[in-house]
This record gives structure tokens, sequence and C-alpha cells, in this order.
């Protein structure tokens, strides 16, 4: 049987399972469209409007370890970080470190040598820095944690840490899928990319999705490894799972977009028909995604806000400037369907 989609917010779905065809109609749900703008620099930089004019003006050596190019997030990340330490008239270091932990450390010492007035640093993993930073720490050079956090101890370690929450985007991911699935009986079987192994964001989507999923016994991870974030390894992985569980997966969980890209273009070539044999969930809300749910090849996308480039460099003038800052500071997100993908498309900043 053929899928039919209806245009507008209702449309008919095919799930197959277990030799059993089911037919089931899906309200999409509109809730999501609220305030879309929070994903925009001008948002990311309200936080911190006032300190523009408590600014004092000083100009900064800041030295920005970054994690790579691998994604469509990080490009936009990595700009809006550059610029805004720029335009503020600011010296910037800047370090790529290829998703290399070593290539941070190296970074950071070399940043600790040269005596920069701060540094911004998103770990590639959660572990592995203590040093490094005890050592920034003993040269009284403050680190400001962008991005992805640490798993350490001692706080004392950095200044504060601005990101997204990673487990409410499971979760969201998770509750939408729920939502989603709310008429179907019987399993769901589900496949996962995972990001770059260790790193804060592939830890914490992973375990949102899964709690979330966990009180409901219906939805089963078949499969699950990493993609590195990548198109390309999102592609390969999901080529291995269609061959092993071909025709078994109802639903992809991709931890970011490129690998559900990849992902879509492995479904195609396989012989499924993405986002209706199999629904495509992805995170970061990266324009490519739009693309994809403008063209109905993907579903939903949870957004993961990368444009916080002129509230970081607000954070760092604040904390050299003698001002408390608090130690966590989230970004503001939302998530986006497929009927409202090509009305934001023209929007989207990233
Ligand atoms: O989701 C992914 C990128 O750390 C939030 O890293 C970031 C993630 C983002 O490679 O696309």
């Amino acid at each position: 049987m053929v899928n039919t989609r209806i245009k507008g917010d209702i449309f008919l779905k095919k799930v197959k399972r277990n030799n059993h065809k089911l037919l089931l109609f899906m309200v999409m749900v509109s809730m999501f469209v609220l305030g879309a703008c929070g994903s925009s620099e001008k948002d990311a930089g309200k936080e911190n409007e006032t300190t523009d004019q408590e600014s004092s003006g000083e100009k900064y050596v800041i030295g920005f370890s970054q994690v790579g190019a691998e994604s469509e997030w990080r490009t936009a990340n990595t700009k809006s970080i550059q610029n805004a330490i720029t335009d503020a008239g600011h010296e910037l270091k800047f370090s790529d470190a290829q998703q290399k932990q070593e290539n941070q450390i190296k970074a950071i010492r070399s940043f600790i040598a040269q005596k920069v007035d701060a540094i911004v640093f998103s770990p590639v993993v959660e572990t592995g820095f203590e040093t490094v930073l005890q050592e920034a720490k003993d040269a009284d050079i403050p680190v400001f944690l962008s991005d992805r956090s640490v798993d350490i101890d001692d706080d004392s370690l950095w200044v504060t840490f601005l990101g997204s929450d990673f487990i409410e985007e499971g979760e969201k991911a998770a509750n939408w899928l729920i939502e989603e699935m709310a008429d179907v009986d019987g399993d769901i079987n589900i496949v996962e990319l995972q990001g770059t192994v260790g790193s804060a964001p592939a830890i914490d989507r992973k375990k949102g999705f899964e709690d979330v999923l966990a009180e409901h016994s219906k939805f089963k991870i078949i499969k699950s490894q990493t993609g590195d974030f990548t198109r390309a390894d999102g592609k390969e992985v999901m080529e291995a799972f269609l061959k092993s569980d071909g025709d078994n997966i109802d639903v992809l969980y991709a931890h970011n977009d490129d690998m559900a890209i990849g992902a879509i273009q492995a479904i195609e070539e396989y012989g499924l028909v993405p986002a209706e044999d199999i629904i495509i969930i992805g995170v970061d809300a990266v324009k490519g995604a739009f693309e994809a749910m403008a063209a109905g090849k993907m579903n939903v996308t949870v957004e993961c806000n990368p444009l916080f480039g002129p509230q970081l460099v607000k954070l760092i003038e604040k904390h050299l400037s003698g001002e408390d800052i608090e130690k966590r500071i989230a970004v503001e997100e939302d998530m986006y369907t497929m009927d409202q993908a090509e009305e934001l498309l023209p929007t989207r900043e990233y």
C-alpha cells in the first residue's frame, strides 16, 4: 500500500512492523510553533543587553578552542563566536581541534603560554581535561565553557558554562514521538545515531530520550551507534542498520541533523521512503533540516541554538570587569515539524 500525504496539519502515514500493516492518522502538533524567534542572534544576546553600558570598553585577548567543523551547527557556532569577539574589538586567537582532545589540550596550553585574558573552550568530550584546566586556573586565566560541558567535580576550574540543555533536547524528541505514535499498538523499532562518543550532547541526548521512552514499553531501541555528528558517518552507519534490520526500522533518532541527512540518503538508496516508511527525528534545526522537512523527507528537528557568540562575549566582559555571573546559563530553544518548514526556512539564520 502506498502512503498518501494530505497537505496541511494532518497526514496519513503507514507504519510497517512484523508483517502487520497499520494505518494511523497523525495530528501534527502545532503547539511547538510558539516563539520561533527564540533562536535569533539578537535574542541570544538579550540577557546581557544592559551590560553594553556597563562594559568598561577594555579590549582583551581571547583564545577560543573549538571542537572542529563537523556539522552545519558547528560552522554557525564558530562564526557567531568569532564575529562577536572581533566585532567587540577584542583580539581572537582561534584553534580548531578537528574533533581531537589532544589538539584541544595543546591549544589551551598555548593560550596559557601566550597569557591570553580569557579562554573560550568547547570540550570535544566530557572527561580528561582536569590537568589543563587546573593549569589555566593556576595561571589566573578564566575559562568559559561554551556549548559543551565537562564532567569534572571541581567547578572552580571554569567561570561559567553557556550552552544548551541536551537532556531536555532528548526528552523533547521522545515526547514528540510518543505523541506521534499514540495510536499505534505493538512494538515501534527505533534506531539511534549517536553523536561523538564521550561528548556531552551524545551522552545527554541519549539519556533524555531513553529516560522518557523507558515508561512506554512499546518503544524499542534496536540499534544504537555513533555517527560522530557527521553526514558521512550518519550515512554509513544507517546503511549498516538497514542491512541488518531493513524493513523492521520504524524510527530514526539522530543526535544531530547532519547525521539524519546522511541517513536519509542511505534510506533512499535502500529503496525506502524517508519520513514515511521511517520517521526521521533530528536535533539542531539547521537549514539543511528545514530543506529536508520542506521536501517531505524529515519529520521533526529539535532546536539547538548555536548563535550565542554575542551573549558569550558579554559574559566574558562582565567577568573581566569584576562582575558576578551565574555558573550555568542555558540557551532557549524550540522544536519544528515538517509542516512549518517551508514557511520558516527563509527566516532561519543557520
Ligand atoms: O548538535 C552537533 C555538533 O555540541 C551542540 O555538536 C553541539 C553539537 C551539535 O556537531 O551538530
